[in-house]
């Protein structure tokens, strides 16, 4: 099997400096680029180096290090030979430090910790290093054998260091073409130029890709015929390890999906048809009944609309159900507010795009909600207050009970623990039930009732109007005196 140039995915933590040192290492020898922006999809780059007096080439992925986008780390990892996880010296391991290695444990992928901003005041690269080494992490001169190397993207110490050490490090492995199904690469990124359509950024990973084939990635198809590479420009032949945008599918393919090559337009159709389409399932259910909010969800990506899944999924409150009814790459266009607006409540979420005219117009026109938001962050912060407020609205027309705080005997908010009196005004209260806190018109915390008491003995509930009673709640948000305690009904008894 011929030997081909490694691929390097650059993951760890947000804000780490991934994309920067992804630029430095691509550009050892020009200016950089204003960085620091979030990345929010993956990018793929080719590297040129002399190693050892030859020329040698690599493919580095850029992937994102917020939470939202793991899915994407995954992504990148699942196609790479060696990852390089990124630690910051000023921050040293961190969440997604520990999810992203994780998943380089599952995967069995080598890897390299590279310690970045090395320049600045704050950075301390002996913290850093202990906190990769709490990790069982065994370093290098420390004990170990994972190399590691300290860099600043910046004043570009360290920078031709590690792309010595990529080589090294891959030069201990065997790097070859080895796809066993016949497919020629993987794709892992796809999106809708306005100028050329539908394109597809695909890794080639096997044989060679030239502009009179035509490509099938499930049951979508492209010619050929548009190919640039990592700098835009046009290319005709694309050798292994090579990232490559493909414009003009008539689909938008999944990404992580395998590519195919075929020498006709007859032979991608006829192969495309009878591609199996496995309908994946839309809806993400937070098992429980209740509210569903309806989406139409677009964005620029495919990859983008995963994270908007995610995110949604991630902050649905319980007895909240975020069921999307239609995801599609592109701008949001008048078609998707009309499916939205046939739904009781559908709302219109867009990742990273934007929304054509009549798609405007028509919304405006029927009411109908588009939310368009440029970061992951906003979607997140938006679905989290759109399942609480649902929530609150739903829980608080099927009250049980009604008390107001009229002491805090014990606050131990690092445990979301209180101990408060209350007086009720109407209902009763039980043990093991759920509570809503409402300050003013806003609910400000949700907690369960752990326990009771009474006249100093322990109860399984209390009703009846000005009855006073303690009970010891746990959960979310905070209570104050003159707040009030809602009982909720429970979730699981009622159908909705
Ligand atoms: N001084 C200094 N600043 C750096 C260095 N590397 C990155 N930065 C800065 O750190 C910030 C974050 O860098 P990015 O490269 O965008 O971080 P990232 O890991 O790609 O972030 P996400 O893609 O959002 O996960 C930017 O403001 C960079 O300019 C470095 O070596 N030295
Ligand atoms: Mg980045």
């Amino acid at each position: 099997m011929p030997a081909r140039p490694p691929i390097i995915a650059v993951v760890g933590h947000i804000d780490h400096g991934k994309s920067t040192l992804q630029q430095a290492i691509r550009n050892a020898n020009t200016e950089l680029k204003e960085a620091g922006d979030i990345t929010q999809h993956i990018g793929a780059y080719e590297l040129h180096a002399s190693y050892e007096g030859s020329e040698r080439r690599a493919t580095i992925i850029d992937t994102p290090g917020h939470e939202a986008f793991l899915h994407v780390r995954e992504h990148g990892l699942e196609i790479a030979d060696i990852a390089l996880l990124v630690v910051s010296s000023e921050e040293g391991w961190k969440e997604q430090t520990q999810e992203t290695y994780e998943v380089i444990q599952k995967l069995k992928t080598p890897f390299i910790i590279v310690f970045t901003k090395i320049d600045t005041e704050k950075a301390n690269i002996e913290t850093a290093k202990q906190s990769v080494l709490k990790q069982g992490i065994l370093l290098e001169q420390l004990g170990g054998s994972i190399p590691w190397i300290g860099v600043s993207s910046t004043t570009g110490e360290g920078v031709s260091d590690l792309i010595d050490l990529i080589f090294l490090t891959t030069d201990v492995y065997e790097i070859v073409e080895d796809r066993t199904d016949g497919s020629v690469g993987t794709l892992v990124e796809a999106d809708i130029d306005p100028k050329v359509g539908i394109t597809g950024t695909v890794i080639v990973l096997q044989g060679s890709l030239t502009s009179d084939h035509y490509v099938r990635i499930g049951s979508s198809t492209a010619p050929l015929r548009i190919m640039t590479n990592d700098r835009g420009k046009k290319v005709t032949d694309v050798v292994p390890s090579t990232p490559v945008r493909i414009a003009g599918f008539d689909t938008v393919p999944a990404i992580g999906a395998p590519v195919f090559r075929y020498d006709s337009r007859k032979d991608a159709t006829e192969a495309a048809k009878s591609a199996v389409s496995k309908k994946q399932q839309r809806t993400v259910d937070t098992g429980e009944r209740g509210r569903t909010i309806s989406l139409v969800i677009r964005s620029d990506t495919a990859s983008g609309l995963t994270s908007i899944e995610r995110a949604v999924a991630a902050v649905a409150e319980e007895g909240i159900t975020f069921s999307i009814v239609k995801r599609a790459v592109g701008q949001v266009t008048e078609e998707d507010v009309r499916i939205a607006k046939s739904q009781d409540g559908g709302q219109v979420l867009g990742f990273h795009t934007t929304a054509d005219q009549r798609a405007k117009r028509l919304a405006e026109r029927t009411d109908t909600p588009i939310h368009l938001f440029p970061t992951i962050y906003e979607v997140t912060a938006w679905a989290k207050e759109l399942s609480q407020e649902k929530r609150g609205t739903y829980e608080l027309q099927n009250v049980t009970g009604e008390a107001s705080i009229i002491r805090i005997f014990e606050e131990q908010p690092a445990q979301n623990t209180y101990i408060v009196g209350a007086q009720v005004t109407e209902g009763s209260f039980k043990k093991g039930q759920s509570i809503a806190i409402k300050r003013g018109e806003s609910i400000a915390g949700q907690f369960v009732v752990e326990s009771l008491e009474q006249r100093n003995k322990e109860q399984d509930s209390v009703s009846g109007e000005k009855q006073q009673f303690a009970m010891r709640i746990k959960g979310e948000g905070s209570v104050a005196l003159q707040d009030t305690a809602v009982a909720l009904p429970d979730l699981t008894d009622k159908s909705s």
